[in-house]
């Protein structure tokens, strides 16, 4: 498995066949590896050089350290294609995951500046303020806040948002979804995002801001989001 020989870094070649096994199944999420000796034995090769492998394993989400119990392999990363336009239900859905939502806060509020801006509304003007912790397999994925005007997008309740708001928007009100513009960025996940997410303070994150439009070009919805970068990572397809 190890060819001392090859150009190739030893830390490198075991970092490569650990990978193989979680791939093909071998190794399963939440297995326990076998602690840094052992691979040091078995492949006659220094613990610094299996701590390095387990180091970059860890940076790339195959594995996680926990102190003073060990590395285990890390639950699998949901990856979402960034071309089409879908809802968290959707997408939890085409994985066969389970969608879910926990409702931590609904509101009508008046539009700030900034809300009021970016839904093209009046400044004051009605909006609801949703704040969703989305749940795939009844475990927390993202932390969601939707900003959405009450004038245009009528009759939301609570009931509703514990489903998909995209199949209440299409389907009750016949409003046509159309296209939607996204930033990502990273940043670390503040205490009540943690809280929220269950994960820890301080842990990577990403922010995904939505502004998403009506065929007719009205906003019908500004979203943040907070997704848990352990279990989320964005595809892109590219042409040229
Ligand atoms: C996704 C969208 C969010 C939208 C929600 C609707 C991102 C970053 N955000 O989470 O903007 O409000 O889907 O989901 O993808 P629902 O129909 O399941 O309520």
């Amino acid at each position: 498995m190890i060819n001392k020989n090859s150009p190739i870094p030893l830390y490198y070649q075991l970092e490569e066949h650990i990978k193989e096994l979680i791939e093909n199944g071998e190794l399963m999420p939440g297995d326990a590896l076998p602690p840094e000796r052992e691979y040091a034995e078995k492949y006659q090769i220094s613990r610094m050089t299996v701590r390095q492998a387990f180091t970059q394993l860890v940076n790339e989400g195959y594995l996680n350290r926990l102190q003073g119990k060990g590395t285990f392999v890390a639950e699998r990363k949901i990856e979402q294609p960034l071309q089409g336009l879908t809802s968290f239900t959707e997408d939890m859905i085409s994985r066969g995951l389970s969608p879910g939502s926990q409702l931590i806060h609904f509101e009508i509020i008046p539009a700030t500046s900034q809300i009021a801006g970016q839904l093209m509304i009046q400044e004051y003007g009605p909006v609801y303020e949703i704040k969703r912790i989305r749940l795939a397999d009844g475990v927390p994925m993202a932390l969601e806040t939707n900003y959405i005007s009450a004038n245009l997008v009528k009759g939301l309740t609570e009931e509703i948002v514990n489903q998909s708001l995209y199949a209440y928007i299409e389907g009750q009100l016949n409003l046509r979804i159309d296209s939607a513009s996204q930033v990502i960025e990273s940043s670390i996940a503040s205490q009540t995002e943690a809280n929220h997410l269950k994960i820890a303070k301080g842990a990577p994150v990403m922010l995904i801001q939505r502004n998403t439009y009506l065929q007719n070009g009205t906003p019908v919805e500004f979203v943040k989001s907070v997704y848990r970068a352990d279990r989320y990572k964005f595809k892109i397809q590219m042409k040229r």
